[in-house]
């Protein structure tokens, strides 16, 4: 593979439709207003926008057959994520992912898997495994993909008939997870999946954790999927799934920096962020949607942060 990319393919995949509360949506328009952009051009980066994925746009009104909720419809974007996912790739550029719910990572998982087969490696950063299958605990779709990209979801789905990419559950890593169902606990111990869980970071240390990671992963094209529930609360509180006792922010950058440095890394998924649930009842309320007055008021943090981890992945030293 030639690792070396000056350009960067990036797309927002607005969508909520993975879980239940709105405002994962609303994300990919908050990144960019905070200055995304031209935090990845000062890097010099050559940047090719290819707009946001309205997961609106793909609204179908009655759900007859639905597998998980709102399955259709994600099925639907997350076909056109992955034929974006695919086409970066394929021009050898970095493949920049805003979401959105965790949703979609299986779009661009799947499109990578497209260009870089069974080479492909991934990091999942999170909280959470992500990997239930015959509807979860919840019957959302965010707590799915991976389930769904290891191959444990077999019944055809409405909407996803494109879908046909594996991902090797030795070709993972997780890293920061710490709420997992019973049902995930099983499917990690049975397929012996390396997982780097808060008691890990703790004991050995972050540096110990990505130097075992990169040789596991030596010379390999690797994707991070960045959930930032992985975070500590108290760094990041604006996304729906907060679990305590997360990863520091230092760590985090530092992780990424690290994929960074090593030049193997080929696409990015950041996912998670709410910027409602920063908000106050009555601001949202007042502001709902327009940024730059939410931006100036408060509490954009976990979007600024956002921006902060994407430019660490992608150089910023
Ligand atoms: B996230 C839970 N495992 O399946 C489920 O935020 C939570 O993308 C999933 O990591 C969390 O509903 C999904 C309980
Ligand atoms: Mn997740
Ligand atoms: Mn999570
Ligand atoms: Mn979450």
């Amino acid at each position: 593979w030639k690792f070396v990319r000056n350009s960067i393919g990036l797309f927002g995949s607005a969508v909520h439709e993975g879980q239940t509360k709105t405002g994962t949506e609303l994300a990919p328009k908050a990144l960019r207003e905070g200055g995304l952009i031209s935090a990845l051009y000062n890097l010099g980066w050559e940047i090719n926008d290819m707009g946001d994925i309205q997961g609106k746009n793909h609204e179908i009104k009655k759900f007859k057959s639905q597998f998980f909720r709102n399955s259709q419809q994600l099925g639907i974007i997350n076909g056109e994520i992955s034929k974006r996912s695919f086409n970066i790739a394929s021009k050898q550029q970095f493949m920049l992912n805003i979401g959105g719910d965790h949703s979609v990572a299986c779009g661009s998982i799947h499109g990578l898997l497209e260009h870089y087969g069974d080479e492909l490696r991934v990091i999942w950063v999170d909280a959470h495994a992500d990997c239930n299958y015959e509807l979860g605990p919840n019957k959302n779709y965010h707590g799915m993909p991976l389930g769904h990209l290891y191959g444990a979801i077999t019944d055809p789905i409405k909407g996803f008939e494109w879908f046909k990419n594996r991902l090797n559950t030795k070709n993972i890593i997780y890293i920061g997870i710490r709420d997992i169902d019973p049902m995930e606990r099983e499917f990690i111990k049975d397929h012996k999946i390396v997982f780097f869980g808060m008691d890990e970071i703790i004991e050995l240390g972050i540096g110990q954790v990505m130097n075992r990671i990169l040789k596991l992963f030596e010379g390999k094209p690797i994707h991070v999927s960045f959930d930032v529930d992985s975070i500590d609360p108290e760094f990041a509180h604006g996304t729906e799934t907060l679990v305590d006792g997360g990863i520091a922010s230092r760590e985090v950058h530092y992780l990424l920096r690290k994929l960074a440095a090593s030049r193997w890394l080929v696409g990015m998924d950041l996912v998670g962020i709410n910027p409602l649930l920063e908000k106050t009842p009555e601001l949202r309320e007042q502001f709902f949607g327009d940024f730059q007055q939410i931006g100036r008021i408060q509490g954009t943090q976990t979007v600024a942060l956002g921006i902060e981890l994407i430019a660490s992945a992608l150089g910023r030293t």
